[in-house]
Parts: structure tokens; sequence; C-alpha cells
């Protein structure tokens, strides 16, 4: 479904450099304009390059309709631009119940499942989808898929207790993941360790199981020592992707 172009706004805190980019705002700007009406009042606020045009599109709808309304992040980077557009900051623990989240994702399918974790925010990312009455999803044209794994080739995101992360790369290896590897850190300074204190693994896996994402969730989610698991199935109301022309493709 084509979805008509944004209209300009006066409020743009950094304006789009390349086709990308003007893409993921087109996109993030979209879902802001059909989803974030003047009722909601508890808004989820995702990670990733995208959702920063998300708080752009929120802030250009004025201090009026800001004033009463809390946002909660899904990650320190969504915390800070919570804090730098001067908007009123909450935690899930005070909110548990979201009128709307809008987040990133690193791929989606044609049923709109979604990988998420690239950014190893995917705990904190799945407890705010569940927490809102709707789950929007923002991206670019480069993460529409039919099938999961077809762009995002470098796994499924998997965060994992740190004492437990050598078994369960045993364990993701046993469920048929082609070389599943611990995340590190540039430079290779050390795994990466998430907002919770966990590390993160990447399992890629082949396109028949990518193409029951549900089922493969299951199975991961059943491992002793994974935390979450960035397969988001059945969770999203809508998708908008940013399209190269300066068009939204809703799915
Ligand atoms: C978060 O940011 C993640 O779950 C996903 O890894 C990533 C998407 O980022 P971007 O918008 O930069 O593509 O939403």
């Amino acid at each position: 479904q084509q979805v008509t172009t944004v209209p300009a706004s006066s409020v743009s805190v950094a304006p789009p450099t390349n086709v990308v980019e003007a893409a993921k705002q087109l996109a993030a700007w979209t879902a802001v304009d059909k989803h974030v009406t003047k009722d909601c009042q508890v808004i989820g606020i995702g990670s990733g390059s995208t959702v920063p045009y998300v708080v752009e599109r929120i802030v250009a709808q004025g201090p009026e309709v800001n004033k009463d309304r809390v946002f909660i992040p899904t990650g320190f980077q969504s915390k800070e631009l919570i804090v730098d557009a001067h908007l009123r900051l909450g935690d899930v623990d005070q909110y548990p119940h979201i009128d709307v989240t809008i987040d990133g994702a690193d791929e989606v399918d044609k049923d709109l499942n979604c990988i998420k974790g690239g950014g190893a925010c995917h705990l904190r990312e799945k407890v705010l989808a569940e927490a809102a009455d709707t789950w929007v999803i923002v991206a670019d044209y480069r993460k529409n898929s039919e099938v999961l794994g077809t762009n995002w080739t470098q796994g499924v995101p998997v965060e994992v207790a740190p004492f437990a992360y050598a078994k369960v790369l045993y364990n993701l290896r046993m469920l048929g993941s082609t070389n599943p590897k611990l995340r590190m850190a540039k430079m290779k300074a050390g795994p990466i360790v998430s907002d919770n204190g966990n590390f993160v693994i990447d399992a890629p896996f082949n396109e028949t199981e990518m193409s029951d994402p549900l089922t493969l969730l299951t199975r991961i989610k059943m491992l002793t020592g994974v935390v979450e698991v960035g397969l988001f199935c059945h969770m999203a109301k809508a998708v908008y992707f940013g399209n190269q022309d300066g068009s939204v493709m809703a799915k």
C-alpha cells in the first residue's frame, strides 16, 4: 500500500543528508502522524538511527500536546533522545501500560515478523512492544524482505546471561545454527555488554528455519541462559518503509 509523502515540517533538528536518511525520516514522520494522536499519553521510544526522526516529529506536535505526555525509552540511546528533546522521561516500572511504541528494525518479513537486536536492545524493546496497545515499526526500504535472514545475514540476536554463553552457543549449534558467534566490541576488546549486563550471540539459521520464525523463537527461548531473542513475531500492528523515491510503503 502506497502512502502519500509527508509534507515538510518547520521543525527539523538534523536534515537528512542522503537517500537512506531521507527514507528513514519519511517512514518515521508518517508513523507519528498516523499513530501518535493527541490522546496518546504514554509513548514508548525505540532504539536505532531511525528513531531520532520519530522524536523530531513528536516534538513538532508542539509543547502544548507534549507537556502532559510521558516517554518510555528502550535503552540508553533513546533515554538521551528523550532528555535532549526536553520531553518527560518515564520508566516501564511506573507505566507498564503504554499507548503506542514506535521502534526500528533490522529486517521485516511479509507477515510483519521482525529481526531486532542489532543494537543489543531487544530485551527492553520487546518489553515495550508487549506493553504497548500499538507497536509500530519504522524503517528504510533496505529492511523489507519476504523471509527474515535475506538481508540481515549476521544472524538472530540472542541475549544471554554471561556465565551461560558457551552452553548456549553449543545449544544453538545443536538447533542448526551455522556458526553462532559471541558479539564482540570494536577492536575485539571483549564481548559487548547489553544495558542489562548480558552478552549477545548472533546465530545464523538457514532459510527453512527462518521462514518459520515463531517456531525458531520458541526453540531458542526454551534454552536456559537465554534472556531474550531478537525475533518479534506477530507483534507489529503496522510497518512503514521509507522508499528511495520519496514515498512511504505501509505493510
Ligand atoms: C533497534 O535499532 C534495533 O532493534 C535494531 O537493531 C536497530 C534498527 O536501527 P536502524 O533504525 O538504525 O536501522 O531498533
